[in-house]
């Protein structure tokens, strides 16, 4: 923005777009700070405005609406590793976009260094050190006092941000720097989240505001992550490489079906399905909690590397993956079997038919909220489709007879390609998550009312 001329009289800052410079010189007499919320592109607009006499507005494009802001912050992210990968596969995930999509100085606190390495091999067991364009910490007790407060802190779903670490951003406020502090919420396809993203609530004892930001599906949640070449390396994998890499020989002819979920009874009616298949199946399963099930089914102790075979059911045991090359395998597959929250994401951006196993809750909560994802994923589909559907989804979660329902929903495999091929098409039109903490770090995102934590 070129200042020199003559100081704006509006200023526009879409979205994404990062703080233009000439901001600074702005100094509004009149304050208008409204949010637009288009739904069908899912930008919030805020709008400020010196002097009314003579008012002229320069409206300033890019190109790119999701063109990242180029204003490098200082992050932190607080992981606390409940149970398996998907806490910290989110957080690691994230914490790379911001580094290198974004260019944002990103410090990843994790208490667990060992289910980073199973997932990014290259991160050492060690205190300190920096990879793949972040600063890794272990969180260890004692939490080291007078450690540089970062310009936005993310606690990743609701992990706690350790004591001395929070006085010191509470100094930070008393010096008049208040961090931009995040409670990164878990994913839900419910109604509520769209109302409770956004929220804000003060700390009692450092009145310290916190935003609760919740990843969503719809255009007034935080969105998903998504890096900005996802779909198009997607779109330009070498497959045949790929399973040569992965030392895997596919059978011609046989549908390609990657297996990862926790352990299920259900797995014995779904193998005897396959093995009996018209269509020839092949699976292919990352090491990990459903290869024992396999195992427990089959009678057998298949190990990473090994194969084995019968009827037209083939399995390939594979080493489990590197995030990245996981992406590889969704985008190979015809189908895919996934599990958590972190792989039923990427499982969306393969663009094709997927299989979810929800991470178990308390009080089968979690069967809510699948069937509040089911809700929207099947909204305008035919009942037949929507039906089988369900009733796939349900058996596999329920550990009731998946083999059958598998059958009946491969009746569908043209309808139901297109549905998850849409489905990304659609999903792709919101602004990625990353790009959204991005803007809410640079202060350009929607308050709402403070309350109390929801
Ligand atoms: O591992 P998950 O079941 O993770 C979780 C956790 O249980 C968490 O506590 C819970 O809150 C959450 O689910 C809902 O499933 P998820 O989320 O899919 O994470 C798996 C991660 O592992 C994901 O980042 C992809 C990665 N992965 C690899 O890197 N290589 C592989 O071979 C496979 C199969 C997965």
């Amino acid at each position: 923005m070129d200042s020199g001329e003559l100081y704006p009289t509006a200023l526009i800052a879409c979205f994404n777009c990062a703080k233009p410079q000439g901001i600074d010189l702005i100094d509004p007499l009149f304050h208008f700070d409204s949010t637009l919320d288009n739904t069908s592109a899912g930008y919030f607009t805020h709008i400020m405005m010196r002097g009314l006499n003579s008012i002229s507005i320069h409206l300033y494009l890019r190109a790119d609406p999701f063109m990242p802001t180029t204003e490098t912050k200082s992050w932190d992210i607080f992981c606390r590793v409940i149970d398996n990968y998907g806490d910290i596969g989110v957080c690691w995930r994230l914490a790379r976009q911001l580094a290198n999509e974004h260019h944002q100085q990103v410090r990843l606190w994790v208490d667990d260094l060992n289910s980073l390495i199973r997932i990014w091999p290259d991160v050492q067991n060690t205190g300190q050190q920096q990879c793949a364009g972040v600063e890794i910490r272990h969180w260890a007790e004692p939490f080291p006092a007078k450690i540089n407060v970062a310009q936005v802190i993310i606690e990743g779903f609701a992990c706690d941000i350790p004591d001395p670490y929070l006085q010191e951003m509470a100094a930070q406020k008393c010096a008049g720097q208040p961090p931009v502090w995040i409670n990164l919420e878990y994913l839900s396809a419910e109604k509520w989240v769209e109302d409770c993203h956004g929220m804000t609530s003060v700390h009692p004892a450092t009145g310290l505001r916190k935003t609760f930001f919740f990843p969503g599906f719809t255009p007034k949640t935080g969105g998903l992550l998504r890096e900005r070449d996802l779909l198009s390396n997607r779109d330009s994998i070498d497959k045949h490489l790929f399973l040569e890499q992965i030392e895997v020989q596919q059978k011609s002819g046989s549908l390609l079906v990657s297996l990862f979920a926790y352990e299920n009874p259900a797995t014995a009616s779904l193998l005897s399905a396959w093995i009996n298949s018209p269509t020839p199946i092949h699976c292919l399963v990352p090491n990990g909690k459903i290869l024992t099930s396999i195992n427990q089914v089959l009678g057998t102790e298949l190990e990473t590397g090994q194969h084995w075979q019968q009827g037209n059911l083939s399995i390939d045991a594979i080493p489990f993956l590197t995030q990245a090359d996981y992406d590889l395998l969704l985008w190979t597959c015809d189908i895919n079997f996934v599990r958590g929250e972190d792989s039923f994401i990427r499982a969306q951006w393969a663009g094709k038919p997927f299989v979810w196993h929800i991470y178990p809750q308390d009080e089968q909560a979690h069967m809510i909220k699948m069937d509040a994802f089911l809700s929207l994923f099947l909204a305008g589909k035919g009942a037949e489709f929507s039906d089988k559907l369900h009733r796939l989804w349900h058996n596999w979660n329920e550990f009731e007879n998946t083999g059958e329902s598998w059958e009946k929903m491969l009746e569908q495999l043209p309808e139901w390609q297109v549905a998850t091929g849409d489905w990304c098409q659609d999903l792709v039109q919101q602004p990625d998550l990353a790009c959204q903490l991005v803007a809410l770090g640079a202060g350009y995102a929607p308050q709402k009312t403070t309350t109390e934590k929801p």
